[in-house]
């Protein structure tokens, strides 16, 4: 036997060997086609035996070509050994490669946090700067700063949530606003956004409600101003450029003239309503006075909307309760606004 028909048959060999060990499907298999190419009664041992005919410097060629092509063979088992182990392992798993993954749901904010937002990015528009302020209060800066007297019903222990110390729960955001005004001079335009707290609770009031307050003080600030800031934030929060207002007088101990405003809506008979949407009017002059605010030099609007009412009305929901009872297939309708 020469060296180059020993290298093509063992190149042969090769060849088949790759091919019917890349077709086995079973170990068992597997091990039958070991001993076809590797066993004793092998092409390979043959040829190993063979080698004593050649002469020296031939044997030593020859007996490395074979052993390659043995290690070859060796390693292509080997391979697939494992190969066929580790899809023997997926079947006892019982994982099933086909089926879908699992779909991580993404959170979103509130319709309540969504719809303050939006309220605060408007006036933000308008040149008014958002504050916050605590939601433990004093009796001062709650009720006694805004011209409220001792003997007014919203001072009963009705309304307020007393806590020790005589501190309370804020009732409004006003005691924000009166914290501001304590401290700086005018020209003041803030608004203050934030939760506050009421004994109530029916199906239209919940014990704590969100608010957005807002305030402008400076020389010659007109009621006019007044409706005009709550016109263009009205039409621009309910994206409405025909939005019919109306302004209509009412009382607060803290501001003179007051007012409260009614936007027209159409209900799902088809009439028209007009539905009260927040409360406003100029500051009064004790509540400038208190602040020390010149009230002689100085004059201001002041407004207080619930935001809970303008969720509702610009989401059409009907029941406030809704709002807080974290009932995910409530909440997920508001994901894309
Ligand atoms: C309502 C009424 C209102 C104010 C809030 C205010 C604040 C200061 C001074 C004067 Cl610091 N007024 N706020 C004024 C008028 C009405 O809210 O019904 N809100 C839901």
């Amino acid at each position: 036997m020469s060296g180059d028909t020993l290298k093509s048959d063992l190149k042969k060999v090769l060849e088949e060997a790759t091919q019917s060990i890349k077709d086995i499907d079973n170990p068992s298999d597997l091990e039958k086609l070991r001993v076809k190419f590797l066993g004793k009664k092998s092409l390979l041992n043959t040829f190993m035996k063979s080698l004593s005919d050649l002469d020296n410097e031939e044997k030593a060629q020859a007996g490395k070509k074979l052993n390659d092509t043995k290690k070859k063979i060796n390693d292509l088992l080997g391979e697939k050994k494992i190969s066929l182990s580790k899809s023997k392992d997926k079947e006892d798993d019982g994982f099933d490669f086909s089926m879908p993954g699992k779909a991580s749901s993404v959170g979103s904010l509130h319709p309540i946090t969504k719809t303050m937002n939006c309220a605060i990015q408007i006036f933000e528009s308008l040149k008014f700067e958002c504050v916050e302020g605590p939601e433990i209060e004093d009796e001062f800066h709650n009720f006694t700063a805004l011209n409220i007297p001792e003997t007014h019903p919203a001072r009963a222990m009705h309304d307020t949530f007393y806590l020790e110390n005589n501190n309370l729960l804020r009732t409004h955001t006003s005691s924000v606003q009166v914290r501001v005004m304590d401290q700086e001079n005018p020209p003041i335009r803030i608004i203050a956004p934030g939760k506050v707290y009421r004994k109530d609770s029916d199906i239209t009031h919940t014990p704590m409600f969100h608010q957005i307050e807002g305030l402008y003080i400076d020389k010659e600030v007109s009621f006019s101003n007044l409706k005009s800031i709550i016109n263009i934030f009205l039409k621009s929060f309910f994206e409405e450029d025909d939005l019919k207002i109306r302004f209509r007088p009412s009382y607060f101990p803290f501001t003179e003239p007051s007012a409260e405003v009614d936007i027209e809506y159409i209900d799902n008979k088809g009439n028209k309503n007009w539905l009260e949407i927040l409360g406003c009017g100029m500051v009064h002059p004790n509540v400038l006075d208190m602040a020390n605010i010149d009230s002689t030099i100085y004059s201001g609007y002041a407004f207080g909307l619930g935001v809970e009412r303008l969720a509702m009305l610009k989401l059409g929901i009907t029941d406030l309760r809704l709002f807080y009872e974290n009932d995910l297939r409530f909440l997920k309708q508001f994901q894309r606004i």
